[in-house]
């Protein structure tokens, strides 16, 4: 039996071929064929069956029954240099074969630059939910219409002189008490407009002030009081200056009150927020955002969004009900591989009780600090 191995280099820009032949086992009734790597370097393209062992660094091939001649390849990737590649046949599980070493060449200069830290994606915001115009609960002579550009949603509410409602049955108070109304208008016309709104059956008076075009959209806040839970009703009536077109209203209780309604959205477009509801990091295996939360325990949000190539953002958090109990301060380490070559190691520092300055001279808490491997690949591949 005789074992044959030859390299081929067949492009300068290709990774080397490694080719072994096994010949003249007529008289050997059983074979294996395994191909010795050194460190960095890894097979790819492997024929014949054969199975890549990292742990061994070996490729095996076989066992071969009652056959005469085998071929088999690969092609060695790594880091540009030169590798000794080594390899050994057992027979009938007695009889050893080892040809000699063989020198493969990988072609290309080093990269010696040092990679560029990626962007870091934005911190996503935590928000109230928007209650947008066109999916009010009651609507009186008011148009529901998509002309002007700029609004969110799905289209704005244009009102009449007189005469016109538009009204929101299911607006979450949180516990109850002060909050602040955002509304969002476009008032193109050239003075203020007044009307009312109607709070749980108050009214009040309501004024926008005109910003020169119809697709300029701002925001006017009031102050209102609200009941606790989902059943505050807010009503806009047009009492003959036609009022303004209206977009979308968003509520925030004073206080971080549950019930909430709760959106989540990051500024870096393509980016995933991944949310926690229990205080922890959110890392890539967190819950996905897709919808609105609702809220109805009192809690915390943490928020964190990803992007393949990119640091993953900093944390937002916002406590909903009454001010959480604090736990032990921590310090996590974790690793984000999204981009092979240049792993970044995150350190988070979850604020929280320390016991003592000496505490901190050691991991605190104990369990605080956990060891997290990072693999680093090759930028060159096959
Ligand atoms: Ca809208």
């Amino acid at each position: 039996m005789g074992y044959y191995r030859t390299v081929t280099n067949d492009a300068s820009d290709t990774l080397p071929r490694v080719a072994v032949a096994i010949v003249g086992a007529s008289n050997v009734t059983c074979f294996t064929i395994e191909e010795r790597l050194p460190v960095l370097a890894t097979p790819v393209e492997i024929d014949g069956g054969g199975r890549w062992l990292p742990d061994l660094s070996v490729v095996r091939w076989g066992p071969y029954t009652n056959v005469p001649t085998v071929t088999v390849g690969y092609r060695v990737s790594g880091p540009p240099g030169a590798y000794t590649v080594g390899g050994v046949g057992w027979a009938d599980g007695r009889w050893k074969f080892e040809p000699p070493d063989s020198t493969v060449a990988i072609p290309g200069a080093a990269d010696s630059t040092t990679p560029t830290t990626p962007a870091q994606v934005a911190t996503p915001l935590i928000a109230p939910l928007a209650l947008q115009a066109e999916s009010a609960s009651f609507i009186e002579s008011v148009n529901i219409v998509s002309t002007n550009t700029g609004f969110n949603g799905s289209g704005f509410a244009v009102f009449p002189g007189a005469g016109g409602v538009l009204e929101f049955s299911q607006v979450n108070g949180g516990a109850g008490g002060a909050a602040t109304l955002s509304i969002r208008y476009a008032l193109g016309a050239g003075s203020p407009r007044a009307g009312w709104l109607i709070v749980n059956g108050v009214t009040n008076d309501i004024t926008f002030n005109p910003m020169a075009s119809w697709t300029n959209w701002a925001v006017l806040t009031q102050r209102v009081t609200l009941t606790g839970g989902p059943a505050n009703r807010l009503r806009f009536e047009s009492t003959g200056e036609g009022l303004a077109n209206l977009d979308e209203i968003t509520v925030s209780p004073d206080g971080p009150a549950v019930e909430a309604d709760v959106v989540m959205s990051c500024a870096t477009p393509g980016a995933t927020v991944h949310y926690t509801l229990d205080g922890t990091l959110p890392t890539q295996g967190s819950t996905v955002y897709a919808a609105p939360l609702h809220l109805v325990t009192p809690g915390v949000v943490r928020a964190r969004a990803f992007l393949g190539g990119w640091r993953p953002s900093v944390a937002s958090t916002a406590n909903y009900g009454p001010a959480p109990i604090i736990g032990p301060a921590a310090l996590v380490r974790s690793v984000e591989a999204s981009t092979p070559w240049a792993p970044v190691m995150n350190l988070n520092f979850a604020a929280g009780t320390v016991r003592s300055v000496r505490h901190w001279r050691r991991p605190c808490p104990p369990n605080s600090w956990f060891p997290a491997s990072v693999a680093m690949a090759s930028r060159r591949t096959a």
